[in-house]
């Protein structure tokens, strides 16, 4: 055992030595000698191969020749005996070349030598010459076809510059597909000609747009789309970059955008707005109106002439088919094709969708729920999310799948319990991602339909972390997507331990260059005997801390001796990454005093008050928020506190917040007092004094939800 341990540690050492390319490649060998590179290199290809050629010679700020060829050049050359995408790299001391069987192959191999030259070559100053490059010999290719990301620009608009940035970043990983999620419930992203109010109109949400706010925009008019001219260029930007762009218009449900925009597509009932509050719930399509297919023709007919891509994405997730069962069209819709199931009639809508498609020369790609029953043709493609069992199910049925499940693979998904993200599937981080493993049962046959990994980045609780600032996005997907991009090229026989110790030595520089500004691990923080001690797994990274209260930086260099530990905020930098905070266990300590929670909101008979009374989960209100409306926090006896924090809302469902208001605390539990405002439903109060009580007061005319949703107080003692 120790034995191999030691082998397997040699491996990763002799591995290392000529390690620096990542994702790690099949056939990487050191051999004698050295390439001297200057700003006189000359990169030397074919005319038809000039865009790579010029993409090569402007991060290397040298010139590109297609004419002869010059004395020491890189060369770019396509020839037959490579595998799809799989490409040789051989830095020899009189040239550099890149070799490959088709474009993709040589912008990897491209990417291969871009990384073993200084990281400066991801800024736009470029590398500093002249540089000595090791004579290597670099043989790959790729372990999945399909490596991909998804992108969700409907709920936060992320517009064509940050689409561009973000498509760099992948390339640089080899990531071969960019999932585009361009509809959903709180936004329509795409322009389409024939019926421009989708975009005008449904690209916004809040202030006169029929579209209701949600998610953190709510005093104004927020949103943006794409139009084609401008998604037409990111797909050229992408296809030279070896990315395809998958479209996706999410379908049948996550529509109640389109439906605003268009009401006559819902299910002909009257929706029962006394239960919702006054909001209309319909979210679906019907299924029944005939004229809904030439709407969405319309529709796809304009993303298929505008998308190279062979698939177009059209959902099939979490539809709510209550609405077709209450519809008087879709039940008898539901008789006619002999069935009183109504999942049968997505089977219907989604096998509709799949003929226009075909029309027009597309094969459809759907959510896995779409192929429950199995009776979509399997030329359909499926992106397994809910969990590796239902991307099980599909590849039993042979449909060739993506497999992405949430679990290891949604990048919205919080890294540590303290840190900001979902958590509904799983809490998780790079290093998860990079030990996936499919089922160990799997048959070859279905190994055979599984036709790569992809991560997902959704966007509901962008806005509300950090509104306009790409630093979430960076902190959420780097670096899982070095471990995912490793997984889909590679695989990982090597061991965390080893690709981690690549990612800090080498990677963590590149991504700085590349100015992501990446997730390091948390710093790790001990309190004993009166000393305060920090360790940060990521070597190498530099440890500062703050004082509560405090905005002052410092640097910590030893241990620290102190009596009030709870009063340090750690965290870690490395170039532009950085760790979350994290203090000592007493920083996190809460009391619970006895408490009385009211509300003027009502009360949810599922989710009671008393749930917060006991600190035990949170409780909902019975209606949205109006102005005057309040929440009451009684205390027993007087609380003494260093800080108490109220929360409103759900990380999930970050729309069910008082959306603006403020804090009241009163000392004698009669008087009150206004000491705060809300902030994105949450206000932190350092009181003074022992409180008898404290009291939420809406300033906001609704939420966008019939409901509000209270967090126990968080309550951190006087130490
Ligand atoms: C589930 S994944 C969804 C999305 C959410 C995501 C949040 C999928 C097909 N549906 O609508 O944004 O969870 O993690």
């Amino acid at each position: 055992m120790r034995f191999t341990t030691l082998l397997l540690g040699l491996l990763c050492v002799a591995q290392g030595a000529v390690a620096g390319i990542l994702p790690t490649p099949k056939h990487d060998r050191q051999l004698d000698g050295t390439f001297r590179m200057d700003a006189r290199t000359v990169i030397c290809c074919r005319p038809e191969l000039a865009p790579w050629g010029l993409y090569l010679a402007e991060r290397l700020h040298v010139a590109c020749d297609t004419i002869r060829t010059p004395e020491h050049p890189v060369v770019l050359r396509i020839a037959d005996e490579y595998p799809e995408e799989g490409y040789a790299l051989r830095i020899l001391p009189s040239h550099v070349e890149i070799e490959a069987g088709d474009r993709g192959g040589l912008f990897n191999g491209i990417q291969s030598l871009l990384q073993l030259l200084p990281p400066e070559v991801y800024t736009a100053a470029g590398p500093t010459y002249p540089v000595q490059l090791a004579c290597r010999e670099v043989i790959d290719a790729p372990r999945y076809a399909y490596r991909g990301m998804h992108l969700d620009v409907a709920r936060t608009w992320i517009g064509p510059q940050a689409v561009k940035r973000y498509i760099d970043l992948l390339s640089y990983h080899k990531i071969n597909k960019l999932h585009l999620h361009l509809t959903d419930d709180e936004g329509w992203r795409i322009e389409i000609r024939s019926h421009p109010e989708l975009a005008l109109v449904g690209g916004f949400r809040g202030g006169d747009s029929p579209v209701r706010p949600v998610y953190g925009k709510w005093n104004e008019k927020y949103g943006g789309y794409f139009t084609q001219e401008e998604l037409r260029d990111l797909i050229d930007y992408a296809a030279l970059r070896n990315i395809e762009i998958i479209p996706e218009i999410d379908l049948p449900g996550h529509s109640r955008n389109i439906a605003r925009v268009h009401p006559e597509i819902l299910c002909r009932y009257t929706p029962d707005t006394a239960a919702s509050n006054g909001y209309d719930e319909r979210s679906a399509w019907c299924v029944a109106r005939e004229a809904n297919y030439d709407l969405l023709e319309d529709i796809l007919r304009e993303v298929c002439a505008l998308f190279p891509s062979p698939y177009i994405h059209i959902g099939g997730d979490e539809v709510e088919v209550s609405q077709w069962s209450r519809c008087p069209d879709c039940r008898a819709l539901m008789q006619r094709l002999g069935t009183d199931d109504p999942h049968r009639l997505e089977d219907h809508f989604m096998g509709r969708l799949s003929e226009i498609l075909a029309r027009c020369g597309k094969r459809p790609a759907v959510w896995n729920e779409a192929v429950r029953s199995g009776e979509l043709a399997r030329t359909t493609r499926v992106h397994g999310w809910e969990d590796v069992k239902a991307c099980r199910e599909a590849v039993a049925m042979g449909y060739p799948t993506v497999v992405m499940p949430a679990q290891w693979f949604y990048f919205d998904m919080r890294q540590a319990p303290r840190e900001m993200g979902h958590s509904w599937a799983a809490v998780f981080d790079a290093r998860k991602t990079y030990e996936f493993e499919l089922p160990a049962d799997m048959t070859p046959a279905e190994r055979a339909c599984i036709v790569g990994l992809q991560g997902a980045f959704w966007s509901e609780i962008y806005v509300s972390h950090e509104p306009e600032k790409p630093d979430y996005l960076d902190f959420m997907c780097y670096p899982r997507i070095c471990a995912l991009a490793e997984q889909a090229w590679h695989g990982n026989d090597e061991g965390w331990t080893c690709f981690y110790d690549g990612l800090r030595a080498e990677h963590y520089d590149r991504l700085s260059a590349m100015g992501v500004r990446f997730r390091l691990f948390p710093p790790e923080v001990t309190y004993e005997e009166g000393l305060l001690r920090v360790t940060t797994p990521d070597d190498g990274a530099g440890i500062f801390y703050m004082m509560e209260g405090d905005t002052v930086v410092h640097r910590y260099t030893r241990p620290l001796r102190t009596d009030a530990p709870h009063r340090y905020l750690f965290h870690t930098r490395w170039g532009t990454g950085r760790s979350a905070e994290v203090g000592a266990p007493a920083y996190y300590r809460t009391i619970t005093p006895a408490l009385t929670l009211t509300t003027s909101m009502g009360e949810s008979r599922r989710i009671p008050w008393s749930n917060v009374d006991r600190y035990r989960t949170f409780a909902r209100t019975a209606r949205t928020c109006r102005p005057g409306d309040w929440i009451l926090y009684r205390f027993a006896e007087p609380v003494r506190c260093r800080e108490i924090y109220l929360q409103t809302g759900h990380l999930q469902l970050p729309k069910t917040i008082v959306t603006s208001g403020y804090a009241e605390v009163s000392y004698d539990g009669q008087h009150f007092e206004r000491v705060a405002e809300l902030d994105q439903g949450s206000v932190r109060l350092h009181p003074t004094r022992p409180l008898r009580a404290v009291r939420i007061v809406s300033t906001c005319e609704d939420n966008g939800c019939s409901f509000v949703t209270i967090q126990p107080p968080q309550i951190k003692p006087v130490l």
